[in-house]
Parts: structure tokens; sequence; C-alpha cells
């Protein structure tokens, strides 16, 4: 008879060890072993409980590639359907009480009645996102397009955005451009860069004193040769050109390969100008996908930087999902990325700063390396499952939405293909 492979007593001991990992136990465990590392676990919990994440209404219509549509059955039919649904994923994450908006995706007659509705469902509208990308008109781009009558038109857009946003009760016009060339030659990068400043300054001195303007940068896509705002670096002069208000958005499938995000981050959060991210995770391009699907060591490094910077000053940043679902449940995938985030940031919280700094300061590289890797590897599952609880939100959120038959009863209501989303 061959040996076997693995001999009783040890067996019995992970046998055990499994019959421990109940929820609470390990909550117990986890809890137990950062309070005899000195962690403050209330401080912690404390934090997470205050996390905030805005979903997009784009992400809960049918979107697709430039190959295909696949329409799925219960998507919303309108703004106030998307709503619902993001009222649905607030209900079970306790995190997601804002909603950004993308006109005019989401136009709708009475701005004030789409307001009262997100706020009946207990939600808010968040950034107010305008729309350059689809007209004809804006071929050759919108703010930065050689014609002015074309500038003014996109112009007179982001104007109508402006009051959107003081309509829906928003202090946040988040903007994203499409402008670009495709050959060299095309048009001149100068003096496209100035048309988008004089556009800008002029929408920048009509917004309110409390509305924030937000400039997202991405290197190409939908223009394949020059992107007028095509990394942080464009994006942080032209705000800082504008004002105060003015701020960087970190979409993290807006860079080249390989680009260190999370210095990037660091950078932006030194000079004061991070204003808001658009999470998603990528394997090559602008993928949209499920935040932290590809590379969760990322999210947790840009954690890290993001919970140092929130220790040594209190400046407001807007944390936004930007994804679009193609082939997977759109409402599961808003909600696995809502659960990613809360788990990226609770590492974050993990790392002990102190063991960090010291080997930083004793040269001890591997040191404060490993100190990384240890609050990386603690498995905060349990921890954020009980904040959702006091939250009261719900422990396994995908679990308890599968079990809600939701998804059965906006099927049969809304039936098939409803094309909200992408136009
Ligand atoms: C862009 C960018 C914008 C988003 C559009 C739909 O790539 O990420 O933020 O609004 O896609
Ligand atoms: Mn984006
Ligand atoms: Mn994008």
């Amino acid at each position: 008879m061959p040996a076997p492979l693995v001999r009783e007593a040890p067996a019995l001991e992970w046998e055990e060890r499994a019959l421990e990992s109940t929820e609470g136990r390990a909550y117990g465990c986890l809890s137990e072993s950062l309070a005899a590392r000195g962690v403050d676990i209330d401080r912690v919990e404390g934090r997470l409980r205050s996390q905030r994440v805005e979903t997009p209404s784009w992400g809960f219509g049918d979107t697709g590639t430039r190959f295909a549509v696949f329409p799925q059955r219960g998507v919303p039919r309108d703004p106030f359907e998307k709503l619902a649904d993001a009222a649905r994923v607030h209900g079970l994450t306790g995190v997601c009480p804002t909603v950004a908006i993308h006109i005019p995706w989401d136009r709708v007659d009475d701005y004030s009645g789409l307001k009262e509705h997100a706020e009946s469902l207990g939600l808010r509208i968040g950034a107010v996102n305008p729309n350059l990308f689809q007209e004809p008109d804006y071929k050759l781009g919108s703010v930065c397009h050689p014609d002015p009558a074309v500038r003014r038109q996109a112009t007179d857009h982001l104007l109508e955005c402006v009051e959107v946003a003081v309509e829906v009760g928003s202090d946040v016009l988040s903007l994203w451009f499409a402008d670009g060339t495709n050959y060299a030659g095309q048009d001149s990068f100068i003096e496209r860069r100035h048309r988008m400043v004089e556009c800008l300054g002029e929408v920048y001195s009509t917004m309110p004193d409390d509305l924030r303007m937000l400039l997202e940068y991405k290197p190409y896509e939908p223009a394949f040769y020059h992107t007028d705002l095509a990394d942080w670096g464009a994006a942080l002069t032209v705000c800082q050109k504008l004002g105060e208000r003015a701020e960087v958005l970190v979409d993290l499938g807006h860079h080249a390969k390989e680009v260190n995000i999370e210095y990037v981050v660091a950078l932006l959060l030194d000079e004061g100008r991070l204003g808001g991210f658009h999470f998603n995770n990528r394997k090559y391009g602008d993928d949209d996908l499920i935040v932290g699907s590809v590379n969760p060591f990322e999210l947790f490094l840009i954690y890290v930087e993001l919970v140092g910077a929130e220790e040594r000053s209190g400046k407001r940043i807007d944390y936004m999902i930007d994804q679009t679902h193609n082939i997977e449940p759109k409402l599961e995938a808003m909600i696995l990325s809502v659960t990613n985030l809360q788990e990226a940031y609770a590492k974050a919280l993990l790392v002990d700063r102190l063991a960090v700094d010291e080997a930083r300061r004793a040269g001890d590289v591997l040191g404060a390396h490993r100190a990384l890797l240890d609050a990386y590897a603690a498995d905060v599952r349990p921890l954020c499952a009980k904040v959702r609880e006091d939250l009261g939100a719900a422990a396994d959120p995908i679990a308890v939405f599968k079990e809600s038959g939701y998804a059965q009863k906006v099927a049969g209501e809304r039936g098939e293909g409803a094309g909200a989303g992408w136009g």
C-alpha cells in the first residue's frame, strides 16, 4: 500500500482549523491578531464604515465593444431604473450612496424629479459627465476642434451640464474628452491645447463656488496618434491654469502598460490635485473590467498611498467606479467591484506604518516591502463582512442578491435589450 500523502495528525489539525473558519470565528481570529499587533480595530472599522464609492449609471445599462453588444434581460430602460439598480447595490454594500450620470444618456425633462427620485431611494446624484464624443460634429474633436463653431457647441454642452449639476444637486462636473488626432501633422498640439484651455476657462468661470471640475486623461482611443489630455501631467497643467477647483481624475484603465499608477497617485496627492478616481481594471487597454479582477496588488498599493494621504490631510477625493459589463451580470459585477474596493482599503488600513517607517530609515529594503506584503496577505473578508453588517448592509452581498430574486423580478418587468447605457 502506498504511504499516505498526509499523516493523520496534521490532517486532523487542518480539519479543526477549517471547522473554526465560520465567519464569526474568522473575524475573532483576525481582530485578536490585529489587537496583538497593536492595531486599533475600532478605528479601522470606523474608517471602513466611512468609505464611499460612487457607481456609474452607465454601468447598469447594456454596453459592448466595437464588435458587439450582448443585451441582457432586465437592464434598466431609463435613468430612473438605473437608480433603482444603484440603490440595490448601495443597500447590499452600504457604501454607494451616490450615482454618476452621463448626459445625454441620462437626459430627462425634469432633473429635479430625477433628484427627488434618487432621494426617495436613499441616493444622491454624484458626478455629472458630459458626452462630447458621439456626435458626428465631433469627428475632429470637441473643445479642441479647429472650427470655432464646433468648439462653441461643445462649450454650450458643458455649460448645460453645469446647469444639470446645479439642478440635480451635484457638486462635481467630471470631464473626459475623446479629442485627439489620428495622424502626424493632422493638427497643431499647441493650438489644440490653447483651444481647450479657452473653452474650459469659460466653463470654469460660470461654475458655482461649490462645483468642482475633474479632468480625466487617457493616452489613446478613440484617437490613435495623440490625445489632447494624454496623461496626468497634461491634465494637471490644464487644471493649474483653470483654478483650484479643477482637479485631476485618475482612471485606472487610462495608462500605458507598465505605468506605475500608485506613483502617479502619490504625485497628484502631493500636489493637492487628485480630485477623483475611476476604478476599473484592465489587462491590455481601457478594458473597464471589474475592479481588482486583474491586478489586486496594484489596487492595494494605490490604497496604501491614499491611506497615507488621508492621514496627512482630509482632502476630498471622489471614488467612482467606471466600468462596463459586456458578458457578466451587471449588478453582481458592480457588487464585486465594491467589495473588492472595501477589501483593498481594509488591507491598506492594516499596513504597519511604524514598521514601514522604521525599515525605511534603517535602509531595510525588504523589511519595508514585507510590511506591505503582510497587510496584503491578511484575509480581511470577515472584517469587511462585519463592517457591512454594521452598516445595515449584507455580510455576503452577492449571496443575498442572488437569493433575493431581484434579477429575475426586473428581467420580468423590464424585458430585454432596453439599450440604456451607451447612447
Ligand atoms: C471613457 C472614459 C470616461 C467614460 C467613457 C464612457 O473611456 O473612461 O470616463 O465616461 O469612457
Ligand atoms: Mn473613465
Ligand atoms: Mn475609459
